[in-house]
């Protein structure tokens, strides 16, 4: 049976005469028929890739083309007078994660199962998922963002497991999403639920009763952790994700003939951050409850586990009062205090320990010492965790170390997003660049062809009306198409440094008031969502919705620039800005990100990277060469220096240069305090000139003389055109096949 009769058939109408969503639940029904009747890899090895957050984005359009589907689906459509972009509109995104972290998880799946692997996702299933932002008053409003319909991916199953609180026990039940790879097999993302949630608790915006445990535990992802409660209710949420997936891990395991001694042979753990660290102390319990002695279960799973660090941010590693573990899993401290012991009667040194003299437990230290492999995910960021901040267990555990380097999934950030520039690519190099990415190469032989430069910068120009046209609808922006599109969307975090892009748009605009119009229009698009108890990230979104309103009202000066902080940013959003954007602005303080996956989808997009020498920077630097890049800023080498010493005073930057003075102090003159609140805008302002921990002012000169830099060479069209096309065809080493087949070569051995 065609397409068309079977969705005729599922509706019982002609596709002419049903709705929208009536034919997006009929696809859905299609695709996970289809995806079921695929091939499994049923091998005897399987990993786990286990992970606080999946942020999976919408799935209808992703699945039809790893289907092989999507053109014939397309195109009936069309013939009956429907247009596949408005049957996406009806399906609501998951939003199961934060960011980069949550997005990499699922660029993973998708690579996982193209590259048919036998491999399964362990998650939680978020009802609320993360926060929605809203804009009010320039200010962002956390709302509650249900995704979860009547027909939606999730299929239940009957997989149940009672998990034990202290003082209650919950049952959890399994949920799976399919996740279909590329003409390959179907794997499975399994999200564990309790049973019991409420969406009924939910009081004002996203506030909830934070005891209220039995109601509240799957309701939203990392629910605010300013205060006690809703510290408690992570290590609960933690806790909940860890015991039902190593029940379901030593399951499937056994169900297979392991006989425990030997699950290495059988499974292997991808702990995604610190987050579901909890699986090494309970796997070990359960062994223990099933016969075998501490030391070997403790030896087993230390043999199963693998640890990815995303951080090197010392807030951002999680460390939990014993206390905590006391109210919450009382049974695992026994556990945790023989890792502690063990590690202690081995060494000596005290930050090796897993316990602290304060009685806090350091989770990534016991993902370290019990676990086999250590990765960071990027070159930068591996190298800095063994030569500084995990340089003690680096001395001790050398082997265990090792670098991949993040990438993305080319379906979805190429194929999905980028419709116009994959048929070029697919006329010009050939189709093979889909499953083998670095064939991407091939482009560079038409660095001289002046057609497909024309090309690439009419696909660039009909990818910024479509933006156009959607923030005019969804917002009510008017942008200007022949503008600059220079763009930062990711986190708000002060690191990542949006508040230094801010001030150089007041820089622009203090120079366009003086009478230095630039050469090009320039439109800076922001998209960010704060952490709801992160003050100065809300009080930067805070500055750039004033500078919206006030430039883009201004009618000096909006014809040359305007700035727009996109609402919340999520990864369909990510889907129409990213193929839209020319200059991808990827800023942060070197040493700090990680990684950065953004800057990889950019690239592949034909976006010019302003960067400093940071995360994958580094790397995109060194593929695309110093022609096809403008790197800024100070050297991680350096900043780690001035963190050493500590002798970076921000001030100084302010008192002894003219222009940084004058951005600065634009943050609490009248015409924003005519717009803004005075709270946040003195208190952001104090914290650069008093704080400035990211060192936003040290970089700010490098920064600006850079982007106009950048802007210069906008000028010249097909000189630019070239830095594009050179982008596009580096930017295949950032395939998540590529990572993937090195995760399984070196850790997964699948
Ligand atoms: C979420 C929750 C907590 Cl408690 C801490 C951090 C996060 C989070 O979202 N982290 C995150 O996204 N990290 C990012 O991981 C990416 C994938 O490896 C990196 O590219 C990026 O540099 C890093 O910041």
């Amino acid at each position: 049976m065609d397409i068309k009769e079977k969705l005729q058939q599922k509706m019982a109408k002609e596709i002419a005469e049903a709705s929208n969503k009536e034919i997006y639940d009929a696809l859905l029904d299609i695709v996970q028929e289809m995806a079921r009747e695929r091939e499994k890899n049923c091998s005897k090895k399987k990993l786990y890739y286990i992970s606080a957050e999946f942020l999976i984005g919408k799935l209808l359009s992703n699945n039809l083309i790893n289907l092989g589907i999507y053109n014939e689906v397309r195109d009936v459509l069309s013939r009956h007078g429907k247009d596949i972009c408005e049957i996406e509109e009806v399906e609501p995104e998951p939003s199961l994660g934060n960011g980069g972290l949550g997005r990499l998880a699922a660029c993973f799946l998708d690579s996982i199962s193209t590259l048919g692997l036998n491999g399964d996702g362990i998650g939680l299933n978020y009802h609320l998922g993360l926060f929605k932002q809203e804009f009010e008053d320039a200010l962002q409003k956390e709302m509650p963002n249900p995704w979860i319909e009547k027909k939606s991916w999730l299929t239940r199953t009957e997989v149940t497991y009672p998990i034990m609180f202290k003082g209650m026990t919950l049952n959890s039940r399994m949920y799976d999403i399919e996740v279909t790879g590329y003409h390959n097999v179907t794997n499975n993302l399994h999200l564990f639920d309790v049973e019991t949630v409420d969406e009924a608790i939910l009081e004002d915006g996203i506030d909830f009763d934070k005891e209220d445990i039995a109601r509240n535990l799957t309701l939203f992802l990392y629910p605010d952790d300013s205060d006690e409660k809703g510290r408690l209710l992570r290590i609960y949420q933690q806790y909940f994700m860890v015991s039902s997936g190593a029940r379901l891990i030593l399951d499937e395991c056994t169900a297979k003939g392991s006989n425990l001694y030997d699950l290495p042979e059988y499974a292997v753990i991808q702990i995604n951050d610190t987050h579901p660290t909890m699986i090494i102390p309970e796997l070990i319990r359960l062994l223990a409850e099933r016969g075998l002695e501490m030391d070997d279960a403790i030896d087993v799973v230390s043999r199963t586990c693998a640890y990815t660090n995303h951080t090197i941010l010392a807030e951002a590693l999680e460390k939990w009062p014993v206390e905590y573990f006391k109210k919450v899993v009382p049974q695992l401290v026994p556990i945790i205090e023989i890792l502690d012991d063990k590690v202690r009667r081995k060494y000596t040194d005290e930050s090796l320990a897993i316990i602290d003299r304060e009685d806090t437990v350091h989770m990534a230290h016991i993902d370290i010492h019990y676990g086999f492999s250590v990765n960071g995910v990027a070159s930068l960021h591996s190298e800095i965790l063994k030569d500084n901040e995990l340089n003690h267990f680096y001395k001790i555990y050398p082997e265990k170390f090792n670098n991949k380097t993040n990438g993305i999934t080319f379906r979805r950030w190429l194929i999905h997003c980028n419709p116009k520039l994959t048929e070029m690519l697919d006329f010009i190099i050939g189709t093979e660049y889909r499953l083998d990415a670095r064939k991407l190469e091939r482009l560079l032989n038409f660095k001289g062809d002046i057609n497909v430069l024309k090309r690439l910068l009419e696909i660039k120009t009909e990818n910024k009306k479509m933006l156009c046209r959607y923030l005019e609808e969804t917002q009510g922006l008017k942008l200007n198409p022949d503008s600059i599109f220079d763009i930062q969307v990711k986190r708000l975090h002060e690191y990542k440094r949006q508040q230094m892009n801010a001030l150089y748009v007041i820089h622009k605009y203090l120079e366009i008031k003086a009478g230095k119009l630039p050469g090009t229009p320039i439109t800076v698009i922001f998209g960010a969502k704060a952490a709801p108890a992160y003050v100065i990230a809300k009080d930067i979104i805070h500055l750039i919705l004033c500078l919206q309103e006030i430039i883009n009202n201004d009618p000096e000066v909006n014809p040359y620039l305007q700035v727009v902080m996109v609402e919340n940013y999520n990864v369909t959003k990510a889907e129409k800005l990213i193929p839209a954007c020319d200059i991808s602005e990827q800023i942060s303080l070197a040493s700090k990100e990680a990684s950065g996956t953004g800057n990889m989808k950019f690239m592949l997009n034909g976006a010019v990277t302003l960067g400093t020498e940071d995360g994958a920077n580094v790397e995109i630097h060194e593929l695309t060469g110093d022609d096809n890049i403008f790197v800024f800023g100070a050297t991680s080498d350096e900043v780690i220096r001035h963190y050493e010493k500590a002798d970076y005073v921000s001030k100084e930057f302010y008192e002894k240069d003219k222009e940084i003075k004058a951005a600065v102090d634009f943050i609490t003159n009248d015409k924003m305090l005519a717009v803004g609140k005075k709270e946040n805008l003195a208190r952001l302002k104090n914290e650069l000139l008093k704080k400035d921990w990211f060192m936003t002012l040290l970089d700010f000169k490098s920064y600006k003389e850079k982007k106009e830099e950048a802007l210069k060479a906008y000028e010249n069209r097909i000189e630019w055109a070239k830095k594009m096309l050179v982008n596009i065809a580096k930017a295949g080493y950032f395939s998540a096949d590529r990572t993937i087949e090195e995760y399984n070569r070196d850790i997964w051995k699948l």
